[in-house]
């Protein structure tokens, strides 16, 4: 549909034949070698609705084994091959462009191990993130990782996008909480890289490669993830900001005055607001009237009930002295933090309703973050709505679009230029979501030339036939 119809099938991928549909079904089992339409359907279109691929086979391997063979089998009749998880990614990365068989490994969702000392993790690959935090949360622990997809994506998912989400600012990010992983690699070989050790300095650290590569080299088939205790003592407020600069001064303030307590920081803007109350069954403002300019959410979590209630308000009150916040509230409990929670989860869901969205996951400096979002309302005028929020303890601005159609007017308005200004002031093109398809081109606005050719030449190591993901993550020209 969008965007995807620009580039050419590769012509050195085979197409599929019944001969490969029954050699599949040999180990697979028929019933895990799927070619129903709706099936087909539902794994070729992602979440966006905006790119949709015409695969026309879903493999549904059970074992490391059967990633393997398949694999293996893909590699030598050279039958491109996409990875899918949850299918929740946000670049176009988890459907295939053409006829790419896609392998999920959703029936690989065992948890392999747990341990209550050290906190480390080991499951499938296909183990989808919400029932991880369920299992944890009876174990008294949470998983390092949150976000608003948690329901459908799976760990290798959001090991192979390199997610990010709600707790980074507090646990960092999956490169220093995966421990090890498993993954097979375009020919079939199994990289067993399943440590569980916090340290271990013996050459190459490899998995930090599949980690965030989407798919592109290798399928992940298992994780040991460490994961942090659960503590007693959460606290969430929601709080207004007339100002931008305001925001930017409760971040510094939130960062001193709450310390290591603090474990979220999240922002949205009256547009994203507006559009969360309009299009999100059962939400409402905890604010009264009239909308504010900002909302912003911080979430503490520590183990001391009276000392952390007494940080909060300490801060709370030096933030009103000083004139940070113009309103807000604390939650009483549960059920009022996760409905605010759920305004600011539930605004990409929101999005989707209102129309289309050109979606932006750009890394910036703190203090020019509203910069842009003013630039782009400028340039856009009426033609479209400018919605922004996004994880601003982490200096990730997630600038949403909104329109009623896709319009090459609109588009024409948006890029480059947003992709050049990030350039231009030392910023990521994706803080979070990975390159995918939507800007495998642009990779160059953020990487240097060399950084990109040795990526190429990785790529070229452990998928010389080019099978995995293709179109996805690095320029054509530098991997066909
Ligand atoms: P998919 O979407 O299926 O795939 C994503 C990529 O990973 C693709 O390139 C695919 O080929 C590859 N892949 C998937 N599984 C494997 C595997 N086993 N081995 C190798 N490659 C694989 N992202 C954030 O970082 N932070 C957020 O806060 C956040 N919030 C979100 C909220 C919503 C409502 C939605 C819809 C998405 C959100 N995302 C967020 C996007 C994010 O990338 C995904 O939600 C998640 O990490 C993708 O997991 P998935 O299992 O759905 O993978
Ligand atoms: C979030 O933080 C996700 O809600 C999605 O990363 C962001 O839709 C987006 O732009
Ligand atoms: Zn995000």
């Amino acid at each position: 549909c969008f965007m995807a119809t620009k580039i050419e099938r590769n012509s050195t991928f085979a197409q599929l034949n019944s001969d490969d549909i029954s050699y599949f079904k040999k180990f697979l089992g028929e019933k895990n070698v799927i070619q129903e339409e709706d099936a087909l359907l539902a794994a070729n279109i992602d979440w966006m609705h905006k790119y949709r691929g015409s695969s026309k086979l879903l493999l549904q391997p059970r074992s490391t084994e059967e990633v393997s063979q398949i694999l293996k089998y893909c590699n030598s009749r050279r039958l491109a091959v996409v990875p899918q998880g949850g299918n929740t990614g946000l670049v176009g990365g988890s459907v295939p462009v053409f006829d790419e068989v896609i392998v999920n490994v959703s029936l690989m969702n065992n948890i392999i191990s747990f341990d209550k000392v050290s906190g480390v993790l080991v499951c499938e690959a296909g183990c989808i993130l919400e029932n991880l935090i369920s299992f944890l949360d009876n174990q008294g622990f949470i998983m390092p990782l949150d976000l608003g997809a948690k329901g459908s994506c799976q760990i290798g998912g959001n090991v192979s996008t390199n997610a990010g989400g709600l707790r980074l600012l507090r646990y960092g990010s999956l490169h220093g909480n995966v421990l090890g992983l498993e993954a097979v690699t375009a020919n079939g070989e199994v990289l067993d890289m399943l440590s569980t050790l916090r340290k271990d300095n013996t050459g190459y650290d490899l998995k930090h490669l599949f980690i965030g590569s989407e798919g592109s080299l290798g399928i992940v088939t298992k994780v040991s993830i460490l994961t942090p205790p659960k503590l007693s003592s959460v606290n969430v407020a929601f709080l207004a900001c007339k100002d931008y600069f305001s925001c930017q001064k409760l971040l510094l303030e939130a960062k001193r005055k709450l310390g290591e307590i603090l474990s979220a920081f999240e922002f949205l803007d009256e547009q994203s607001m507006t559009l969360a109350l309009n299009y999100l069954e059962g939400v409402r403002n905890p604010l009264p009237p009239p909308l504010h300019n900002f909302y912003i959410l911080i979430e503490t979590t520590g183990s001391n009930e009276s000392y952390d209630k007494e940080k909060l308000e300490a801060f709370l009150l030096g933030a009103m002295e000083r004139d940070l916040i113009s309103d807000g509230i604390v939650a009483q409990d549960i059920q009022q933090a996760s409905s605010v929670w759920r305004i600011r989860e539930g605004i990409p869901e929101a999005l989707t309703r209102a129309g289309v969205t050109y979606k932006y996951d750009l890394s910036l400096p703190v203090d020019k973050i509203n910069d842009l979002v003013k630039e782009m309302r400028n340039r856009l005028g009426n033609l479209a709505t400018v919605v922004a929020y996004g994880h601003l303890g982490d200096g990730n601005l997630h600038l949403n679009i909104s329109a009623s159609q896709y319009d090459d007017a609109i588009l024409a308005q948006i890029e480059p230029f947003v992709y050049e200004w990030t350039s231009k002031n030392q910023g990521s093109i994706s803080a979070e979501h990975g390159l995918g398809l939507m800007k495998a081109n642009k990779i160059l606005y953020s990487k240097s030339p060399l950084t990109v050719q040795v990526m190429a030449s990785i790529k070229k190591l452990l998928d010389p036939n080019g099978i995995l993901n293709p179109y996805k993550v690095l320029p054509q020209s530098m991997v066909a």
